[in-house]
């Protein structure tokens, strides 16, 4: 079976047995990682000086890890620049906050090359390489020109724009170009991928082949839409949980006599806050029945505290809770409780039970995880209503939810009266139909589809493998070996000599020291660390 090498910008493994704070998706793929014996790459969230390319390597749970510290302009130019500041905010149709900075690119690319030069050492013959997400769009294309000629996949877990508003952004065609280095292009939603086969046809004179290809810029990939999901398995387990029930008496205790609607989001502009926040207020000024009855919880981490636009939603969010609250609140009751913490996920688990109604009503949204962690938190017997955005992916499968405009506060302000005057009957028909949904298209379920996509290219494809620039006469593939320094020769992460993945065995399991059998000096120079669970427990802030 080939090895899997997993790359995204930030690295977050679940750190031990019993963990509750690693999401889904971090499992998801640390099982994939497990199984296939790979390894998962990416920026170690640490910022140098001066960029070395040292590679620190760490076995944490079964999973192997190689992340590598960037130096301060990377990390403005690059994460803080083009990644937030340029791409997010397009891709989530925020025009209006789009920064166009050469320099941003130019960070972009360098950080992507220098990622590229980090991981190719470490990657073999047969590896199949899945990356992630936004911030490494040229990923491949880079190590497309280092000589790797493996499977490469992308999967996007943002929008995808229409391609008129792609077409605002400066060398957008070299962006969709280094897309066509992979093999496989994910996207959340048919809509996502269709505006991408959009812009191929329209703007990159491009071709449709049948069957998910493309053509364009001379190479042929395959594109499709696997939507993610959550493990929900887990989630019913956590849901039911000791801690999750603590949180949950906790809670019922505080809402005795009323009914809490909540929000959970990381502090973003595309999740709708603002305009959820009318919304609620909205409810209580035509229904004053309701108030004292009612009360809105909103979790907020606070993330990306580097980009201005997020201090500014902060700023506006404080403002628009003070005023609700100041308008509504009795000596008892306070209407809107506003709190910008991270929560361990089985406590997460026990605020969606606690819940009557969700709202989930992000502007723009790739997927949305949220949704799909409430409905799979319910009690069946006496479940919350979800109140959902159109423009979350989400919406594509979650169709039994109350589906609405997020820009409308009045939209808002109706769902609400609906989901808190649903009968129980409805209540449990409706969430049936999303639960089936999401047990059944699952975070395993959309890795399997991935991986089974990404193995499958080349098979259907056989030809195409030594075709196009990518690998053209001048990138032509190196062997392994050569691309490492005559000292790296021994101990790499993957088969020894015997065949055997022992470099990658649980040091742990097999009671060893905490020393760990791997490569002496991939990339251009190698750190093994111990096991560090503290710097990996919670999730990073994105
Ligand atoms: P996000 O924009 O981060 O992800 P989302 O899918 O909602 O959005 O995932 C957020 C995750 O963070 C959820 O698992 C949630 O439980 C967790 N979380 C939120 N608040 C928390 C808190 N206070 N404490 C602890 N955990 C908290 C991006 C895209 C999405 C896409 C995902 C996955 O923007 O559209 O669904 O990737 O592809």
């Amino acid at each position: 079976m080939s090895r899997l090498i997993v790359v995204s910008n930030r690295v977050t493994p679940p750190s031990g047995k019993g963990e509750e704070a690693v999401g889904g998706l971090a499992m998801a793929l640390a099982a994939a990682l497990r199984e296939y014996s790979g390894l998962w790459f990416g920026w170690s969230g640490k910022t140098i000086p001066e960029f070395s390319g040292q590679l620190n390597l760490q076995r944490i749970d079964g999973v192997t890890v190689a992340t590598v510290d960037l130096e301060e302009a990377d990390l403005n130019e690059y994460y803080n620049g083009y990644a937030n500041k340029t791409l997010w905010p397009l891709f989530h149709y925020r025009q209006d906050l789009t920064a166009y900075d050469r320099s941003f690119d130019e960070g972009y690319q360098r950080v992507n090359r220098r990622f590229a030069e980090t991981l190719a050492p470490l990657i073999e013959e047969g590896d199949l390489v899945w990356v992630h997400d936004y911030h490494l769009i040229p990923l491949a294309r880079e190590l497309r020109e280092l000589g790797i000629t493996n499977r490469i996949g992308f999967f996007l877990h943002i929008p995808w724009p229409a391609h008129q508003l792609l077409t605002t952004l400066p060398r957008h065609s070299e962006l969709v170009q280094a897309l066509f280095a992979y093999d496989l292009v994910g996207f959340q939603t048919p809509e996502y991928r269709q505006a991408f086969e959009e812009y191929v046809l329209n703007d990159a004179d491009g071709v449709g082949l049948g069957e998910g290809r493309l053509r364009a810029f001379g190479r042929t990939i395959r594109v499709g839409d696997f939507p993610i999901g959550i493990d929900a398995e887990e989630f019913v387990r956590l849901a039911d949980s000791a801690r999750a029930r603590r949180t949950f008496d906790v809670l019922a205790a505080h809402t005795a006599f009323r009914r809490m609607i909540v929000g959970v989001d990381r502090l973003d502009y595309s999740k709708g806050m603002e305009e959820r926040f009318l919304g609620f207020e909205r409810l209580l000024a035509e229904h004053p029945d309701l108030r004292r009855e009612v009360l809105f919880l909103q979790i907020a981490p606070i993330s990306r505290e580097g980009v201005d636009a997020y201090r500014e939603i902060r700023g506006r969010l404080d403002a628009l809770s003070g005023r609700i609250n100041g308008e509504y609140a009795d000596i008892d009751w306070n209407p809107v409780r506003y709190v910008n913490r991270n929560y361990r996920r089985d406590e997460l688990a026990g605020v969606y039970r606690a819940a009557k109604v969700a709202l989930v009503t992000p502007l723009r949204d790739g997927m949305n995880l949220v949704a799909k962690e409430f409905v799979a938190a319910q009690d069946p017997t006496d479940p919350g209503v979800l109140v959902l955005s159109r423009f979350a992916g989400a919406a594509n499968q979650l169709t039994s939810a109350l589906i609405v405009n997020p820009n409308s506060p009045e939209e808002i302000a109706e769902a609400l009266h609906q989901a808190l005057s649903m009968d129980l009957m409805e209540r449990i028909e409706r969430w049936r139909a999303l639960f089936d949904n999401v047990q059944r298209e699952d975070v395993t379920a959309w890795r399997d589809a991935f991986v089974g996509a990404l193995a499958a290219t080349r098979d259907r494809d056989q030809a195409r493998s030594a075709e196009g620039p990518f690998y053209g006469e001048q990138a032509r593939p190196l062997p392994v070996d050569a691309r490492l320094q005559p000292n790296d020769r021994t101990e790499r992460p993957g088969k020894d000599q015997a065949g055997e993945a022992s470099a990658l065995r649980d040091p742990e399991a097999r009671g060893d020291a905490p020393a760990l059998r791997l490569p002496t000096g991939a990339g251009r120079g190698l750190q093994v660390l111990g096991r560090d669970q503290g710097s990996l427990a919670r999730p990073p802030r994105t």
